[in-house]
């Protein structure tokens, strides 16, 4: 091969590792994930914010990952991020539906709730939406290895904060699960708890520790790698 001909080959082959590279930072890095803000709608040193857990998701590139979703305290519509901002020193108030079925932690120690104001958490568990299988209880302690009744987790571990999802009557989700996201009806958990804002501002990560990612080494890529479905981001602003 000539030089110019080997400086040709060289150049093209560089551009494509470098197309390469961009590609994966913009589409998996990057992306254009929404910031779900519910700053504005703080009051009184308090803020109220949901999510729902799925068995899957409305990406038509990852049509089987497990994802976590953000409701827009506005509209109440629900949108496919892990994103979401909160003011500092402020009392989040956390609402989280579980439609998701069950998988034993890896570890049990996640199976403890630890870091919510008063040590527990309260479920409360649907047949579907508006019917009630019972009285909310509170918990401080989700056990995954003695039944299998968590789907996923929700832990800041930069805040301490590890709190295992419930999740719904197992026999119930077998028999209909919720299998269109975000889902607005099907067996699932309603899960409440409460944990205070640092006193900075700053991005916390927020992760899921149960190993959910079905198809993956040991259940922790795909879904638990992304943000936008086992992983996020809660922004902390003034
Ligand atoms: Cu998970």
């Amino acid at each position: 091969m000539s030089l110019p001909a080997r400086i040709v080959t060289l150049l093209v082959a560089f551009a494509a590792v470098v197309a390469g590279a961009v590609f994966i930072v913009i589409h998996y890095l990057g992306g254009s994930l929404e910031v779900v803000n519910y700053a504005p709608e703080a009051s009184g040193g308090v803020v109220n914010v949901v999510l729902q857990e799925d068995p899957q998701n409305n990406s038509a590139s990852r049509p089987d990952w497990v994802s976590y979703f953000v409701q827009d305290p506005k509209t109440k519509a629900w949108v496919h991020t892990t994103l979401f901002q909160v003011p500092k020193n402020t009392r989040v108030n956390m609402t989280i539906l579980g439609y998701d079925g069950c998988t034993p932690a890896r570890n049990n120690y996640w199976s403890q709730v630890q870091g919510t104001i008063g040590g527990n958490v309260s479920v409360q568990q649907f047949k579907t939406v508006g019917q009630p299988l019972g009285p909310a209880k509170n918990f401080s302690v989700i056990n995954t290895w003695s039944h299998c009744s968590a789907g996923h987790t929700f832990a800041i571990p930069s805040l301490d904060l590890y709190v295992p999802m419930a999740s719904p009557n197992t026999l119930l989700f077998n028999k209909q699960p919720c299998s269109t996201s975000p889902c607005t009806a099907g067996p699932h958990s309603l899960e409440k708890f409460s944990f205070m804002t640092p006193d900075h501002t700053g991005t916390f990560r927020w992760q899921c520790f149960i190993p959910c990612g079905g198809g993956f080494l040991d259940g922790n890529g795909g879904p638990m790698q992304t943000l936008g479905y086992m992983m996020g981001n809660m922004e902390v602003s003034a």
